[in-house]
């Protein structure tokens, strides 16, 4: 497969820290293979620079890309290591004020992105948000300062009122992980955003959907605005309530969950092992508020058996008559 050779060849490389393979191998010997253990993040440092565009979408909505006419909803994934520096050059293409405002970053005053501290930029402007992340650090005083990885998040801020509401809502959101070294990576990323009564600004009863192979270690960030609660509910899968969503070891204490309360600006993350101890299969994950389920905030994690075929999978089109009460 190719991507047990790339994972070989990142092995040679020595990008695995030995600690976390482990720890995971001891855990779950069957998902992780001794001769194929998961690539690990390397330590930051590097200076970033990338170009994003706001833009008006064709059905009316707003996103951010990184090329013109390729803005998406949520936003593009942006992923840092602990040390990163990131210049974002920023330009506005639609035809209101727009900004990038981000959650969990280090940033000086003019990169907040509101309209109070002028950092917002014009119809047609351009603006360079800089973002810098740090390792964790003992203070003078002896206590620590918390490190930048996380699971985080950027948006708009100015669009419609001066908090930018109208901004989120329209879809000018995206999320930002911050991985510490020695942080496992994933093969894949699902980024699910719970913004009012959709999931990613799609039609009720829609997804989005995410496709995996059984065995993929797949990584899924939840983030939510508007103006409700919600509960990210994943059947088959568990996580562990932590920084990473994963456990250190055997007598790791954190709390091991399926359904989490979130709440508008929250952000969390974790991965699993597509179909560990359950198989294949259409898997739903939604919000468990039982009204909002009812309205169609749920959507599948496609996992298939390596041959590509899903067990008892009906399409979307096919279960459009399902009612109220599907859910649990
Ligand atoms: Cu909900």
């Amino acid at each position: 497969m190719d991507r047990r050779s790339f994972n070989r060849r990142m092995l040679v490389g020595g990008a695995v820290a030995a600690t976390g393979v482990t720890s995971m191998s001891a855990m779950a010997p069957d998902a992780v293979p001794a001769e194929n253990p998961p690539r690990t993040a390397p330590a930051g440092g590097e200076v970033r620079r990338i170009t994003m565009y706001a833009e008006k979408l064709p059905d009316g909505q707003l996103g951010y890309g990184l090329e013109r006419g390729r803005a998406t909803v949520p936003g593009p994934l942006i992923e840092l290591n602990e040390g990163d520096t990131l210049h974002v050059d920023f330009e506005n293409t639609t035809d209101v004020a727009v900004s990038l405002h981000v959650h969990g970053m280090d940033y000086e005053i003019s990169s907040d992105g509101t309209k109070h501290t002028k950092s917002d930029v014009e119809p047609g402007k351009k603006r360079t948000y800089t973002w810098r992340t740090h390792a964790p650090g003992r203070r003078k005083d002896g206590t620590w300062r918390p490190g930048t990885a996380g699971y985080w998040h950027y948006h708009d801020h100015v669009v419609g009122t001066d908090h930018g509401t109208g901004g989120l809502r329209k879809g000018l959101y995206g999320a930002v992980i911050v991985r510490r070294k020695g942080d496992i990576l994933p093969d894949k990323t699902c980024v699910i955003v719970f913004n009012d009564m959709t999931i990613n600004n799609k039609p009720a009863h829609s997804g989005p959907d995410f496709e995996a192979t059984v065995g993929d270690r797949v990584e899924f960030v939840s983030i939510t605005h508007g103006e409700y609660y919600h509960t990210f509910h994943i059947h088959g899968h568990r996580w562990a309530d932590n920084r990473t969503g994963m456990l250190a070891g055997p007598d790791d204490p954190s709390q091991i969950l399926d359904d989490k309360i979130t709440g508008p600006g929250d952000s969390f993350g974790f991965q699993v092992i597509a179909g560990e101890g359950v198989g294949a299969g259409a898997w739903m994950y939604h919000c468990h508020v039982q009204s909002h389920s009812d309205m169609g905030m749920a959507g599948l994690f496609l996992v298939k058996k390596p041959d590509g075929s899903i067990p008892e999978y009906v399409p979307h089109h096919a279960r459009a008559g399902a009612g109220p009460g599907s859910h649990h």
